[in-house]
């Protein structure tokens, strides 16, 4: 697991990073709940195990700070404390504080209550692509992709660049289903999903909108680039007939519209709907090809 560490105290740091490095995770180490917090905004640790006591932040302020920024993961936080009492077993608890160890450290114990830790970030891990991914293609589904866009237009700002989205639509799908049958067009669907992904760049987004929709999201994409990219989506589709077990061969185009956004992070719908629009146009331009 990777896990960060706050503690103000050099020793009890230095035995606490050695012990869990020992147990075989990736450690790092901070002397501070403000440090820690910057630490963790910047990476992604399963765990967090804070000592209760620190100058700047103190471990249920920094466990307030994890809660209340919303990530995709789920953070666990373990305190620290010597302290003894209910009262500070309850504010922990109300701080969004997981679990607690207290002070003097026993090496089975930590070891105990870090399997528990894992358990429980596995299983949300676990939910969490579950509740991302669609089903028969494996692509991130609409919810997720949506939630991409927003990500992606929010760094679009930061960097003052420019961000591309990109609607695909199978052409004249319902052929497809009405010559072959519904399960040969969900092998289309998947075959055009993986030639997506094998297509894309790894930092490229792509999602099903839904049916036989797709929206790929081209970071840092300008007009350029992202008609190239099109394009290269268009003919990996085109190029060869999609394989089917115990069929024929099954030969599809898509047609793709593209939008680019700058500016505001609030531009999702209106880049949606640019990109519909294109794509609309690339339908009537008489489909199997890219309008930007
Ligand atoms: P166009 O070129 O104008 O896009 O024509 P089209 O036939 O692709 O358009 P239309 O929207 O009329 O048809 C979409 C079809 O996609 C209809 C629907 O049955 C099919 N479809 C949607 N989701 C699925 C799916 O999960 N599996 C299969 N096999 N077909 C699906
Ligand atoms: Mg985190
Ligand atoms: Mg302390
Ligand atoms: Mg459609
Ligand atoms: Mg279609």
């Amino acid at each position: 697991m990777k896990i960060l560490v706050a503690e103000d105290d050099a020793t009890s740091r230095l035995v606490l990073g050695a012990t869990l490095r020992s147990l075989g995770h990736d450690v790092t180490t901070v002397e501070d709940g403000a440090a820690a917090l910057e630490a963790w905004r910047r990476e992604e640790f399963g765990l967090v195990i804070s000592d209760w006591l620190m100058p700047l932040l103190d471990g249920p302020g920094l466990c307030r700070h994890v809660r209340a920024e919303r990530r995709p993961h789920y953070t666990y936080v373990i305190l620290l404390t010597s302290l003894e009492g209910k009262g500070n077993y309850l504010s922990g608890i109300e701080a969004g504080a997981d679990d607690f160890i207290t002070k003097p450290l026993d090496r089975e114990v930590l070891a105990a209550r870090l399997s528990v830790a894992e358990r429980i970030i596995g299983l949300h891990e676990a939910l969490r692509i579950e509740a991302t991914r669609d089903r028969l293609t494996g692509l991130l589904n609409r919810g997720a992709i949506l939630d991409e866009l927003q990500r992606e237009l929010h760094r679009a700002v930061r960097e003052d660049g420019p961000t591309a989205t990109m609607l695909l639509d199978i052409d004249h799908f319902k052929r497809v289903n009405d010559t072959y049958g519904h399960l040969v067009g969900d092998v289309v669907l998947r075959e055009i999903a993986r030639r997506l992904q094998l297509t894309l760049r790894p930092y490229d987004r792509v999602g099903r909108f839904g049916g036989e929709e797709f929206v790929v999201l081209i970071t840092h994409g300008d007009a350029e680039q992202s008609a190239l990219i099109g394009e290269r989506i268009r003919a990996a589709v085109a190029a060869e007939p999609v394989e089917v077990p115990g069929g024929q061969p099954v030969s599809v185009t898509v047609s793709i519209g593209v939008a680019i956004g700058q500016g505001s992070p609030d531009d999702a719908d209106r880049l949606l709907a640019a990109a519909d629009l294109a794509l609309y146009r690339a339908k009537a331009n008489g489909r199997d090809r890219v309008e930007v």
